[in-house]
């Protein structure tokens, strides 16, 4: 099996310090939380931004601090989210696309997510896929739902996405597909050829999902963004100690951990 990509995403949109006292938001915290989950394992950041009130915010000017005091540290791959926070334009989200991050999300769908929707039409997900392309980013598409593997293969058909095509499987947000093993092997099964692909799961099902996907020969994404607990009624003190528990699994299973610039390698990303 390949060595196993792991993925944080230590922020968020949603989540909040009343949540878990120990979320990362400032971009000195962020930065920190970036360093201690590269030594940990991790090699992809999945990053979004926080406002110096805590509120989401896609102010490429935040994300160009975050970057630079991440860089300073180690060389874990930047994948800043598109997807920013439900209700946010297409303007706002698209923002930070100019600082040229090796990688970004490209969620190919809209979902109800919880209470709100996580509106992405046709034309907002083709124009972001041609940005990222013109500018070399690698886009990571997020699958809230398996109708968007769907529309993610008429963006590969459009040539708008280069191989291997990367997806992110993001189950169990309440109105996207549930986090079970049934339907990540349904998700797993839909892919095109020539995919890569990690998963997550929300919440309660963040091991079950995480495990199994280490099992398969898949990769895994981790973090405050998608789960704040280390077990039942625990919270988990830090992403970092997340990473350092599913290295711990997979080693156990016989899957090497992927160091950020063999991710880079089997991902094939451009920008350097
Ligand atoms: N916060 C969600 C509404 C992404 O980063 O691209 C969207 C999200 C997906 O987190
Ligand atoms: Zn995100």
């Amino acid at each position: 099996m390949k060595p196993l990509i792991i993925t944080v995403a230590p922020i968020g949109a949603e989540v909040t310090k009343e949540d878990n006292p120990n979320l990362p938001i400032t971009p000195e915290e962020i930065a920190e939380e970036a360093y201690n989950c590269y030594k940990a394992g991790a090699s992809i950041i999945h990053l979004h931004a926080r406002d110096e009130n805590g509120n989401p915010t896609q102010d490429p000017e935040i994300y160009n601090e975050m970057i630079k005091l991440i860089k300073e540290r180690c060389n874990i791959i930047i994948q800043i989210s598109t997807g920013g926070a439900t209700g946010m334009s297409p303007e706002e989200r698209r923002a930070p696309l100019k600082l040229k991050p090796e990688m970004a999300s490209l969620t190919t769908g809209t979902v109800n997510f919880g209470d709100s929707v996580f509106y992405n039409p046709p034309t907002l997900i083709k124009s972001l896929a041609q940005e990222m392309k013109n500018l070399g980013i690698k886009p990571e598409m997020e699958i809230f739902d398996v109708g968007m593997i769907a529309n993610a293969k008429k963006l590969i058909k459009e040539e708008l996405i280069d191989a291997p095509f990367q997806f992110g499987l993001i189950m169990g947000v309440p109105g996207g597909i549930p986090g079970t093993i049934k339907d990540l092997m349904y998700l797993v099964e839909s892919l095109p050829e020539k995919s890569m692909w990690s998963a997550t799961g929300i919440g309660k099902t963040h091991l079950p999902i995480s495990v199994t996907s280490i099992a398969l020969g898949g990769n895994v994404r981790l973090g405050f963004e998608d789960n704040i607990y280390y077990e039942k009624g625990i919270l988990a003190k830090s992403n970092a100690q997340l990473v350092k528990r599913i290295v711990r699994i997979a080693k156990e299973i016989g899957r090497k951990i992927a160091t950020p610039d063999e991710a880079r390698k089997l991902l094939r990303l451009k920008i350097k």
